[in-house]
């Protein structure tokens, strides 16, 4: 659980950084099983094609419901929580993939733009193997213009990219995580990651997360064809402004 200095921080910055959640032996076992799918999928596919694979993988529903996961994002948006979507960013070692600075938010078709994503260190991440990026407190009270990258390797589902200035840019802040910590980062906050310059791996998942209250827009996410699975994960859901599925696993509630 977060205390209150983190909760604050969160508020200030749009982030928060090395939130240990797993114990050693866990760490290994969900990189054994994220090793098993990625080498039945091969790695084109794992990089950023594997999407909401917690309806038929336990061991993605585990991390994205872990206990200690979502007492923190309960800290952050309250006790009502609905799971939007489960996403794997996976960068191989020496390649020029990366992720242009971008605001989550911007294509997803929810209104107010309230939501949290967790990411889950499946490998140790760190500036050499291109951890995210982040440009605290920057344009949290507004969506920013995201133009089209010219460079080649943009992850992103429509290659989108916010033209960050050099003095923006300066203050960006790595979020280096030991494999089993997560960090948090709200939808609104700019943010990014470089190119994979080490010869590791670099695996996360996001687990994007709203409160109860947020509605989806009529006219749907814009440009990237997504379609919200939503997961009553904690609380209830009193305003029913999704169309909820059911749960594909038992959430589990002990905490060890
Ligand atoms: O994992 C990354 O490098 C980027 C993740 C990201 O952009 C996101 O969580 O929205």
């Amino acid at each position: 659980m977060l205390n209150e200095g983190q909760i604050q921080e969160y508020r200030r910055e749009g982030f928060l950084s090395g939130i240990p959640l797993m114990r050693h032996d866990q760490i290994q076992y969900y990189r054994d099983r994220f090793d098993a799918l990625e080498a039945r999928e091969g790695r084109d596919k794992s990089q950023v094609e594997l999407v909401d694979r917690h309806f038929e993988e336990p061991f993605i529903w585990r991390i994205a419901t872990h206990p200690g996961l979502l007492d923190c994002v309960e800290a952050v948006l309250g006790p009502n929580i609905l799971m939007l979507s489960t996403h794997f960013f996976c960068k191989y070692g020496r390649q020029e993939n990366f992720v242009a600075w971008h605001q989550d938010l911007r294509y997803w078709g929810i209104d107010p733009p309230v939501e949290v994503t967790a990411w889950y260190a499946v490998d140790d991440s760190d500036r050499e193997n291109g951890c995210m990026r982040v440009i605290p407190r920057l344009h949290r009270d507004r969506m920013l213009q995201h133009g089209k990258s010219d460079q080649q390797g943009n992850l992103l589902s429509v290659n989108q990219e916010i033209d960050v200035c050099p003095s923006e840019e300066e203050k960006a802040v790595d979020c280096l995580l030991k494999a089993g910590e997560i960090s948090l980062h709200d939808g609104m906050l700019v943010h990014g990651s470089p190119p994979n310059r080490s010869g590791r791996r670099r695996c996360g998942l996001t687990v994007r997360f709203i409160p109860t209250w947020v509605k989806p827009l009529a006219s749907g996410p814009e440009g990237t064809g997504m379609r919200w699975r939503a997961i009553l994960v904690r609380g209830a859901d009193p305003e029913g402004n999704f169309q909820l599925q059911s749960l594909p696993f038992p959430l589990e509630t002990s905490r060890g």
